[in-house]
């Protein structure tokens, strides 16, 4: 990788991505691209950024060939809550602009990233051990997207040779940008609530289990499969990865270790509620292990410590 574009640069995965590749590969060298014209985040200060919606392939087009970039970090899109209020859009963006994405690497030969989800799996998957190679029948539009975008890279590489590589992300929990908009948003949005209101009012059930990613591990993975010998990979789009899987009631326990007066009520969201019951659990991620070496640094334990003190810091209070 010498000249890398990132779509979505300002969004949840966007803005910790691009500063780790910036710090590895030279701030020059990482063109960060948002909807926003000129976003309030330091993704956007001080460095390359262009304005970029997706769905538009001639900007696109633009921006790769004036610098020159070799590999595109995918991650524009509408997650799954979002998705299933404004599903034309969400399939708009989510599939017009990946296959711009596409077009272009295939005309500029550039290699692309592309982030799948657990949302790429539906009821009938097998929610334990969620095998790499299964069924995949998601019931939510975002999911849909997913598994067709899966397939769409897959494509690209098989017919055209374009270097197209994915991660299936478990939820994501991370204490720079808000995620905007997905299903397992309780687990970043509870730590905000814990340490301001001392309470949180969960939108999904306490014992609703899914696999779950401290960021840093989020945005290593992202990084370490687009430089790992191609020759190894067997798989492409997408592999499992987790680091944890866990239920509201487990991680309000963890919490409750830091602040001990601590509460959580249920309100729950039907919506949300039917998106993550059609999750896995808990994926077998050994295909990611075994072709390039993938494996978690934090745990739960680990990230709740971590964020407990980011957050903290971030909203000027204090830990009792
Ligand atoms: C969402 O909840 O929509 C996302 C995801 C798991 O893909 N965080």
């Amino acid at each position: 990788m010498n000249k890398i574009l990132v779509t979505g640069a300002s969004g949840q995965v966007g803005v910790e991505l691009a500063q780790a590749l910036r710090d590895k590969y030279g701030a020059g060298n990482v063109i960060a691209t948002g909807y926003n014209s000129r976003p309030a985040s330091e993704v956007a200060q001080n460095y390359p950024y262009c304005r970029l919606d997706v769905r538009d392939a001639p900007a696109l087009n633009q921006i790769v060939e004036h610098y020159q970039c070799d590999t595109i970090f995918h991650l524009a899109s509408l997650l799954s809550v979002v998705a299933e209020t404004k599903p034309l859009e969400a399939w708009d963006i989510n599939m017009n602009g990946l296959i711009n994405v596409l077009e272009t690497a295939r005309t500029h030969n550039c290699a692309v990233f592309f982030p799948s989800s657990i949302g790429a799996f539906g009821p009938e998957t097998p929610s334990f051990n969620t095998p790499q190679d299964t069924i995949q029948r998601p019931k939510s539009l975002y999911g849909i997207t997913k598994v067709s975008g899966e397939l769409l890279c897959d494509y690209y590489f098989h017919h055209y040779g374009v270097d197209t590589r994915g991660l299936r992300y478990p939820g994501l929990i991370s204490n720079k940008a808000l995620p905007g908009g997905g299903t397992t948003d309780y687990a970043v949005d509870i730590f905000y609530a814990a340490v301001k209101n001392r309470h949180y009012d969960c939108f999904l059930r306490a014992d609703t289990q899914l696999d779950m990613m401290y960021m840093p591990d989020a945005v290593t993975a992202a990084i370490t499969l687009m430089e790992v010998d191609s020759a190894k990979l067997k798989h492409r789009n997408a592999f499992n990865i987790t680091a944890m899987s866990f239920t509201p009631e487990q991680l309000t326990a963890e919490i409750q270790k830091y602040l001990s007066d601590f509460t959580v009520s249920y309100r729950i969201d039907p919506v949300r509620q039917a998106i993550a019951d059609s999750w896995p659990r808990h994926m077998d991620d050994s295909a990611a292990r075994a072709e390039w070496g993938w494996e978690a640094k934090y745990d739960m334990a680990t990230m709740v410590k971590d964020m407990l003190e980011q957050i903290t810091v971030k909203l000027n209070k204090k830990l009792r």
